[in-house]
């Protein structure tokens, strides 16, 4: 949008006094943030209209992505940004008297997420508002999100984070749009005169779904598409004759009904089996599903026709109920027989993997499901019926083939293998993983439906990771290269031939110090400690999670310890480690790994002996507005991950796009980033995924005989028990457990000596300050292939078969 300064000043004045009866003079930052939001609602509400009213218009295919996770992160930032007038914005407040960054500091961070998979959906939603997909957004306006987490003596604590305590500026509460959800009762299908059958469902509770919408606004081109959030509610029985009755009854489980949206379950790549979180799914699911039925027969389209005018994306799991939803609103919603119904939904529903890991894979008991859904079960039933006929009639006799791949087996409802055979698109986030999932975890499925599989190497917006966490790099790439990048981050590459350009070399190092010093104050405001921004800051930042191996880089810490110790004049560059990761509260070997980084933490720093080599900071409450800081400022990209565990990550594609150097395992997309960048440009070690696999498979690995054989190993091990790292009596022993009773499930003793020299390696590439520049421009170069903008257009093209909207 155009908008001159001296009009937006009007509208701020206006629009303050408006809201708070008060001169912009007289306000609080406060006061400022809510101003600001609520006139950007104002300025993108008619491109909201107008774009909606365009997508109805033109019949456009809609992509509607399906997840259980949001996590967008603060928006007044971004979308000042995509509208196009941060810097009038910023230039008029200024005049004011009024600082843009204070303001956006006041917005609270939304963590309706838990990680990769949240930021994923997050970043696809802004990238296809940005290609002109018309895409939307459908999940839970969970009242709670990610807890809060301190750090207290070195312990995880977690808060509940109350986000909804002011307002949300960003939200549109839309009540003529809500529908209604049914739980319990009792499911039948009843023989009709005629000898077919009339599916019954009786005695059912009923949940009112109120969707909440936010604009979600593309970069500089007139498209805004829409997150639908919904929010449990007690319905109202005013219309029903029997309402006296069943309004006490609902008064009763009034609780119970808002307890469905009201807090984000906090595992992350973990199945959560309880009830709650299945009606969390079929919630959302059902919502979903009704609106978009809905909207489709508004516009006039047949329903024979849906899957030509809007596409179901399942992310993970979690939103499988879909498969069998739809099928219950074609069929006894709208009176279609089984096989039509059938054809729609598979051609409707595609389904993305995040992971391999079998903790992770959701299966229902069936009583729990039966009980909860009895008409979806239903389906699900028939559904599973129909697949083992296909699998016999092409497996013969072989039952256990068939019980292996059935839906429905074993006592439980099987989510994945759901998706599979209800969807027409399965696919995996980076080339490994994909090729992991056709020869290992699906491969029975992947023999069944070859044609199903595809790879989408995960991506993400260059917008917030680029031009809103680093507008310095941005400036310098305008500068050198012009800014098309912005519009098309695959010109990024445009910016490597200034590698070997000593003047660039030095600007590139410039923005890096100015940020590590920007981190630096966060630190000592934070934690207390003051680093040093010449040391190199070398960063993990993620979930905690034992396959993520925090541990690895926690042990190598401490090894370099010992060799200071052992060695008064040990000669290292400077080195400030980095962590940040929040652990699921009911992960007790990850919080005693936090506990462990923190322990070593106090005694390295304050031990004289090490003279400010090391320092460690560990940041408590991770989150997508802490990443935006660290992330910029970073040198060494921790992804250190057991090889096949990480299905993509997307941080790595983070660092790199701000000059970090990867420190790496072949694993997820570190594959393709070393691709991308070649091997000067990435420190790659640790196991190949063959050697892994064959572990795994067939045993012979022996951590015990590492430990007995390495004496760095015995001794970084043995200062976990014997009291030399305070305070960790009960977490060092379990530690050592893991690692050596328990032989060490991720490898961390197997991978440790080629760690140490691939962190060697990182610090001896770091003093040649020529290389380290070049290495670093050659990330930044490649990264745009990485962009979630690459990504939205290939599940466009190739799964979604949606048209990009010309303006
Ligand atoms: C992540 N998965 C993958 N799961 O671990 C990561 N799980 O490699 C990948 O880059 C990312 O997805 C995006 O594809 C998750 O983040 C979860 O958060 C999760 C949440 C609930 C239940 C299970």
């Amino acid at each position: 949008m155009i908008i001159t300064k001296e009009q937006f000043k009007k509208d701020f004045e206006k629009k303050m006094l408006k809201l708070y009866a008060q001169e912009v003079e007289d306000s609080t930052v406060h006061m400022q943030y809510f101003t600001l939001g609520y006139l950007m609602k104002e300025y993108i509400s008619e491109g909201w209209a107008k774009t909606t009213n365009r997508y109805t218009k033109y019949g456009e295919k809609q992509v509607y992505y399906f997840s259980i996770e949001f996590l967008l992160g603060r928006l007044l930032a971004s979308n000042l940004l995509n509208l196009g007038i941060r810097n009038t914005v910023s230039d008029a407040l200024k005049d004011m008297g009024l600082s843009l960054k204070e303001i956006e500091d006041v917005e609270v961070d939304p963590g309706l997420g838990n990680g990769g998979l949240g930021r994923l959906a997050a970043c696809f939603m802004d990238s296809m508002a940005s290609s002109g997909i018309p895409g939307n957004g459908n999940g839970i306006r969970y009242k709670y999100g990610l807890f809060q987490q301190k750090i207290v003596d070195g312990y995880q604590v977690e808060l509940p984070e109350n986000w909804l305590r002011d307002d949300n500026v960003w939200e549109i509460r839309k009540s003529d749009k809500a529908v209604k959800v049914k739980f319990y009762g009792d499911a039948w299908m009843k023989p009709r005169e005629d000898g077919s059958l009339e599916p019954i469902h009786t005695d059912y509770q009923e949940v009112l779904a109120v969707p909440y919408d936010t604009a979600l606004v593309g970069y500089e081109n007139k498209t805004v598409n829409t997150l639908r959030l919904w929010n449990a509610e007690v319905p109202n029985y005013t219309d029903d004759i029997q309402g006296e009755l069943n309004f006490n009854k609902v008064l009763l489980n009034k609780r119970e009904i808002e307890s469905i949206s009201e807090v984000l379950y906090p595992d992350d790549s973990h199945h959560e089996g309880r009830v709650l979180r299945l009606k969390q799914e079929y919630f959302f699911v059902s919502a979903g599903l009704q609106s978009i039925v809905a909207q489709h027969k508004d516009a006039g389209h047949p329903l024979s026709e849906l899957h030509n005018y809007v596409a179901v994306h399942i992310n993970d799991t979690h939103p499988a109920v879909a498969i069998p939803e739809l099928m219950r609103i074609l069929m006894d919603e709208e009176g279609m027989e089984w096989a039509e119904a059938w054809h729609i939904t598979q051609n409707t529903m595609s389904y993305t993997n995040h992971t391999i890991m079998s903790e992770a894979l959701e299966k229902w008991q069936i009583d729990l499901f039966k009980e909860l859904l009895p008409r979806i079960y239903l389906i699900i039933g028939e559904i599973d019926r129909r697949f083992r006929e296909i699998l016999s009639s092409k497996f013969g006799e072989d039952q256990n083939q068939i019980e292996k791949m059935a839906i429905i087996s074993g006592g439980y409802v099987r989510m994945a293998h759901l998706c599979i055979h209800g969807t027409h698109s399965v696919n995996g986030v980076a080339k490994l993983h994909t090729e992991l999932l056709k020869s290992q975890e699906l491969r029975d499925f992947y023999m069944l439906y070859p044609y199903k599989f595809n790879n989408k190497t995960n991506g993400i917006t260059h917008r917030r990771w680029l031009m809103l966490a680093n507008p310095e790099l941005s400036d310098l790439l305008d500068e050198t290269i012009g800014n098309s990048w912005r519009r098309n981050p695959q010109d990024l590459k445009l910016f490597k031939k200034y590698k070997r350009d000593p003047e660039i070399q030095k600007k590139v190092e410039q923005i890096k110090r100015n940020n590590k010093e920007k981190l630096a104050a966060y630190i000592k405001e934070k934690n207390g400690i003051i680093v040093d921004p010449n040391s190199i800051f070398d960063v993990h930042v993620k979930r905690l999670h034992a396959y993520k191996r925090q541990l690895l880089n926690a042990l190598h810490i401490l090894h370099q310890y010992h060799e200071i110790l052992e060695n008064p004049n040990f000669e290292m560059l400077p080195k400030t480690y980095i962590f940040a990761a929040k652990a699921a509260p009911g992960y007790y070997f990850a919080k005693e790994i936090i506990k462990f980084i923190n322990a070593l933490a106090e005694q390295i720093n304050n031990d004289p002996r090490v003279e400010d080599r090391i320092k460690i900071v560990f940041l408590e409450n991770y989150s997508v507005t802490l990443a935006e800081q660290i992330i910029p400022a970073s040198e060494v990209s921790e992804q250190i991950s057991t090889t096949t565990k990480e299905a993509s990550g997307t941080s790595n594609m983070k660092f790199m796009m701000n000059g970090a150097v990867t420190l790496a395992t072949l694993d997820g997309a570190n594959v393709e980033i070393l691709e991308e960048v070649g091997h000067p440009n990435i420190v790659i070690f640790g196991m190949t995924e063959k050697e892994v696999l064959n572990y795994y498979r067939n045993g012979g690995y022996n951590s015990r005989e590492i430990y007995e054989s390495d004496a760095r190993v015995k001794r970084v091990l043995d200062s976990l028990t014997n009291g030399f790292i305070k305070g960790i009596q009960v977490e060092g022993q379990d530690i050592f457990k893991n690692l050596i009773d328990y032989n060490d499930e991720f490898f961390v003793l197997k991978d440790f000596d080629s760690y140490v020299a691939a962190q060697k390696k990182m610090e001896d590439l770091y003093r040649d300050r020529f290389t380290w520049n070049k290495m670093s421009i050659e990330n930044i170069s490649s990264s745009g292939v990485f962009s979630s903008d690459v990504t939205v257009m290939q599940y466009a093209s190739g799964v979604w078969d949606t048209r990009i909207i010309e303006r």
